[in-house]
């Protein structure tokens, strides 16, 4: 239960198998990684915190950019698009430029090397992309990619990998203003990333939830649909969140810390 998951002080940066982590968390992960079998369904949903480390702003944490006057539901709606399209591409244009200029972090890194052992599959609320960089196969991207492009006219979808990018960028087939390929608030999340996040989640046995606040939905309400189907629910986070309440367990820390010890010894 979460009150009895709670794990002691955070654990420094540190490489995985001397990160600074208490008998209690060491313990409790060594259970969960009892519980994660070759043949145990296993899905993970993971949120801004995952790519923290990696130097990517989280979106309601604090930081220095001078995009921090800005709330998320200022500028991820249509609404927003709608009105300022040359803001909000500067937006995603200066995202586009941190991802690129960083890589993924041991917390994607060990994510990939569970899969290769297990049955796993990454459901992740990031448009970055650093799961898949970093070895993941079955990836479901249930906010889109920030790496794609759709037309507001001829609703051609492609990828596009320009950093930076000519503000606003246009069709190349119809000269029609492009938007970002991510699901912004308001919109549904698109029905193939949708019924595949809803079906690794009803199969799995072990549900990880790493590094997101748990207040945006349709995504948070994973977490409670896979307990309502049985799974153990594990939380990795540096604090409790909105759905800690639903987790049997919570690791509480830099899941880049963290993570990479459910690889074990
Ligand atoms: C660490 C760490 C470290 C830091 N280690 N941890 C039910 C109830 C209430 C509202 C709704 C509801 N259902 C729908 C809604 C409305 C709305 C919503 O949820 N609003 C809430 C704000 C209340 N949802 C929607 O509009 C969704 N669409 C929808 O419902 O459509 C219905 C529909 C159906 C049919 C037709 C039409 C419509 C869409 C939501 C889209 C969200 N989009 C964004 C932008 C994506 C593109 C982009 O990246 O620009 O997604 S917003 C933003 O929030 C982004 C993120 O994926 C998402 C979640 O954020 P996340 O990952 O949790 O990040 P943070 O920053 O909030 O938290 C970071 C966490 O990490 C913290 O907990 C830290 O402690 C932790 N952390 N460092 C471990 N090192
Ligand atoms: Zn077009």
């Amino acid at each position: 239960m979460p009150e009895d998951g709670r794990l002691g002080k955070p654990p420094s940066i540190a490489g995985p198998g001397d990160a600074n982590v208490d008998d209690q968390t060491r313990r409790q992960l060594a259970d969960l990684r009892d519980r994660l079998g070759p043949h145990t369904p296993v899905a993970v949903l993971t949120g801004a915190g995952v790519s923290s480390a990696s130097g990517i702003p989280t979106f309601r944490g604090r930081d220095d950019s001078l995009w921090s006057q800005y709330r998320p539901e200022d500028l991820a709606t249509p609404e927003a698009f709608a009105r300022d399209p040359e803001l909000v591409w500067r937006w995603y244009d200066w995202r586009r430029g941190l991802i690129a200029a960083n890589r993924p972090n041991p917390a994607h890194a060990a994510l990939a090397r569970l899969g290769e052992r297990m049955l796993l599959t990454v459901i992740t609320q990031n448009v970055n992309g650093y799961h898949q960089q970093a070895g993941s196969r079955d990836v479901v991207e249930y906010h889109g990619s920030i790496w794609t492009t759709r037309c507001t006219r001829c609703h051609r979808r492609a990828e596009d990998r320009r950093v930076p990018l000519p503000i606003p960028p246009r069709c190349p087939d119809c000269g029609g203003l492009l938007r970002p390929g991510v699901v912004w608030f308001g919109e549904a999340i698109p029905p193939e990333a949708s019924d595949a996040a809803t079906a690794a989640t009803i199969r799995c046995r072990v549900f990880l939830v790493i590094g997101t606040a748990g207040a945006v939905y349709p995504a948070a309400g994973l977490v409670g649909l896979a307990r309502s189907h049985g799974a153990y629910v594990a939380e990795f986070n540096l604090e409790r969140s909105a759905v800690t309440a639903s987790a049997d367990l919570f690791v509480e820390g830099n899941a880049a810390d963290t993570v990479p010890l459910l690889l074990g010894a």
